[in-house]
C-alpha cells in the first residue's frame, strides 16, 4: 500500500458514503453543542473550537453532499446537567441532523483527566511547551483511563454491526485500544487534530508506550501533516521494539497480528458552506459598515486575529510584534487598526486563567504606551463571537494575523482565506502551524521572531495589490480544492482500505 499523504498525492476522493446500512460513529471529547438559557428558554448553541468546525458538515446531513447518517458520542459538558438542564436537552435533541449520546463524566474525572492530564500534560507537550507540563501523576493517569473507559463503553453500548467509529483527539488516546479488547473486529479509525511530537519530547511522558498501545487499538491512525505521522511511527519504533514493526516506507505498523495504516489528512472547512454565508447581502453590508466606521476614524488598514485565548496561538507575541512595528514605522499610527478577538477556553487550568490576565495587561500596556487622540492600535474583545459577527470582520480586514506558536493546523488561517473571493486580504501565517504546509504563498513567519513578523506586518501594507492578490489566489484556490468534503472522503476511503489490510493479515 502507498504512503498516505494527501497533502501532496492523488487519493481516491470520490464522494465516499459508506456501504448501505452503515454508520459513522464520531467520538469526542467536546460536546458538539451545548444548552444555552434565554430568558426563560433554552436552546442549543454550536460549541467553539476547531473540531467541531471541522466535523459538524460530515454528519450534517442538512449541509453537505458528502454527509453520512451518523451518531455522536461526547461527554455532557463540563458542568453536570441539572434535572431541568437534562430534560431540556432531551427535547432539543430531535433538531440536531444527527444522533447524539452522552457520556456522563465526574467532577473528579473532569478535573483529573481532562483539565489535569489531558489539558494540563498531554495538550502543552504535543505543543512543544514542556516548561507548562503539569506530570503529577497520582490523579490524572488513573482519572485519564476510567474516563477513556468510560467513552469505549459507549461506544459498545450504543454500537451496531454496520459501524465505523471514528475516535478524536488527545483526550481519548486509550478508547481504540478498548474497544478492540471488547471487540475485535470492530473498525476503529482515529484522528489527533494537535501536533504529534518527535520521540525527543514524547519519550518524556511518563505513560508514553500505554498512550502508543491505546492509539494502535486503531485500523487507521491519522495526522494533519506528514511530519506528525512520521514522529508517531518513529516512536513506535523506539518505544514498542519488540511488540511492533514499522514500516516508514508503507507508513504501517504490524503488531498484535493486526496491521495498522498511519496518514495525513490535513483537515479543512466546509468551504462552500462558509462562501455561501460570506455573499448574502446582509453580511457583505455589515462588513462594509464595518469598514466605513474604521474609515471614519482615518483608519487605511484594518487587521485582525481570531483565535481561541490558548498560550499555543502567540497572542502575546503577535501583539508585541504589532507594538515594535508602530515604533518602527510611526507612520502607520492611526492609519493601522489591529482587532484581537479570542474565545475564553479551558479557564478551569491555571496557565488559561493567568493567560487572559496577561492579554489584557498587553493590550493596555500597549495602548497606553502608542494611543494618539481617538486612535488606540489593538481593539481586544475576549467572547464567543457568533459566526454571523465573525465573519465581517474576515471579510473587512486587510491582513489577518494567524502566528501561533505552534498548531496541529488552524482553521482560522483556512477560514480567512476561504472568504477572499476577491482576493483582496492577505495572510500572516506562522510556519509553525499545520497550515503553513498547505498555504506556502501566505507571508509566512517564525512565530519567535519579532522581526520577522514587523517585515511580515510592513510588507503586507506596503507590497503592490497585484502581488499579494496573487498570493491569496494561490490560498485560496488550494482551500477550496482541498475542503472538509475533500478530508472526509480521503479519511474514510483510507478507512475502508485500512479495514480490508487488518483482515487480510
Ligand atoms: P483549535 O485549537 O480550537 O482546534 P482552530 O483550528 O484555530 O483551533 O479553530 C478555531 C475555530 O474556532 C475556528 O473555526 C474559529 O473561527 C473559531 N473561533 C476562534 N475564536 C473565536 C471567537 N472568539 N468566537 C467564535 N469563534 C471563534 C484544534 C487544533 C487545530 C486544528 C483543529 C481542527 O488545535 O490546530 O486546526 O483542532 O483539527
Amino acid at each position: 500500500m502507498p504512503t498516505l499523504n494527501p497533502a501532496t498525492e492523488p487519493i481516491d476522493t470520490a464522494p465516499h458514503t459508506l456501504p448501505s446500512n452503515h454508520r459513522l460513529v464520531v467520538v469526542t471529547n467536546r460536546e458538539p453543542y451545548e444548552l444555552v438559557q434565554e430568558n426563560n428558554h433554552y436552546r442549543l448553541n454550536m460549541t467553539t473550537g476547531g473540531l467541531v468546525t471541522a466535523l459538524e458538515p460530515v454528519l450534517n446531513t442538512d449541509s453537505s453532499t458528502t454527509a453520512v447518517q451518523g451518531l455522536w458520542i461526547s461527554w455532557e459538558g463540563a458542568t453536570p446537567l441539572q434535572p431541568e438542564q437534562r430534560t431540556a436537552l432531551e427535547e432539543h435533541k430531535g433538531e440536531l441532523p444527527y444522533t447524539v449520546a452522552t457520556v456522563p463524566l465526574t467532577k473528579k474525572e473532569i478535573t483529573y483527566y481532562y483539565n489535569g492530564f489531558a489539558n494540563d500534560l498531554l495538550w502543552p507537550l504535543f505543543h512543544y511547551f514542556v516548561s507548562q507540563c503539569n506530570f503529577t501523576e497520582s490523579r490524572n493517569w488513573p482519572n485519564y483511563v476510567s474516563a477513556n473507559q468510560k467513552f469505549a463503553d459507549a461506544v459498545m453500548a450504543n454500537a451496531q454491526p454496520g459501524d465505523w467509529t471514528w475516535v478524536h483527539d488527545y483526550q481519548l488516546l486509550l478508547v481504540p485500544q478498548l474497544i478492540r479488547e471488547a471487540s475485535p473486529q470492530h473498525r476503529i479509525g482515529f484522528f489527533n487534530h494537535i501536533p504529534f511530537p518527535s520521540y525527543e519530547l514524547f519519550r518524556t511522558l511518563p505513560y508514553r508506550r500505554e498512550l502508543l498501545r491505546g492509539m494502535l487499538g486503531s485500523d487507521l491512525i491519522g495526522f494533519h501533516t506528514r511530519d506528525y505521522a512520521n514522529h508517531f511511527l518513529k516512536c513506535v519504533a523506539k518505544l514498542l521494539p519488540n511488540e511492533a514493526t514499522v514500516d516508514m516506507a508503507t507508513s504501517q505498523v504490524r503488531t498484535d497480528g493486526r496491521v495498522i495504516t498511519v496518514g495525513a489528512f490535513p483537515i479543512s472547512l466546509d468551504v462552500a458552506t462558509l462562501q455561501q454565508q460570506a455573499s448574502q447581502p446582509a453580511m457583505q453590508a455589515q462588513a462594509e459598515a464595518l469598514r466605513a466606521n474604521y474609515e471614519r476614524l482615518g483608519v487605511s488598514f484594518l487587521g485582525i486575529g481570531v483565535d481561541r485565548l490558548d498560550y499555543t496561538k502567540g497572542i502575546i507575541e503577535r501583539l508585541e510584534a504589532l507594538e515594535a512595528f508602530f515604533i518602527k514605522y510611526p507612520e502607520f499610527k492611526r492609519r493601522v487598526q489591529f482587532v484581537q478577538i479570542a474565545a475564553p477556553s479551558r479557564a478551569k487550568v491555571g496557565t488559561y486563567q493567568t493567560l487572559r490576565d496577561d492579554v489584557e495587561q498587553t493590550v493596555g500596556r500597549i495602548n497606553g504606551r502608542l494611543a494618539e487622540g481617538t486612535w488606540t492600535p489593538i481593539q481586544f474583545f475576549c467572547r464567543n463571537f457568533t459566526k454571523d459577527e465573525l465573519l465581517p470582520y474576515f471579510m473587512a480586514a486587510d491582513f489577518a494575523m494567524v502566528t501561533p506558536i505552534r498548531d496541529g493546523m488552524n482553521l482560522v488561517a483556512k477560514e480567512y482565506c476561504a472568504i477572499q473571493q476577491e482576493n483582496r486580504g492577505a495572510l500572516i501565517l506562522s510556519e509553525l502551524a499545520g497550515a503553513a504546509d498547505e498555504l506556502p504563498e501566505a507571508f509566512v513567519v517564525n512565530p519567535y521572531s519579532q522581526h520577522r513578523m514587523e517585515e511580515a506586518i510592513y510588507n503586507v501594507l506596503t507590497l503592490p495589490s497585484d502581488e499579494k492578490q496573487s498570493r491569496m489566489a494561490a490560498c485560496r484556490e488550494q482551500v477550496e480544492s482541498r475542503d472538509i468534503h475533500y478530508w472526509v472522503n480521503s479519511y474514510l476511503a483510507a478507512f475502508q482500505q485500512a479495514v480490508v489490510a487488518r483482515q487480510a493479515v
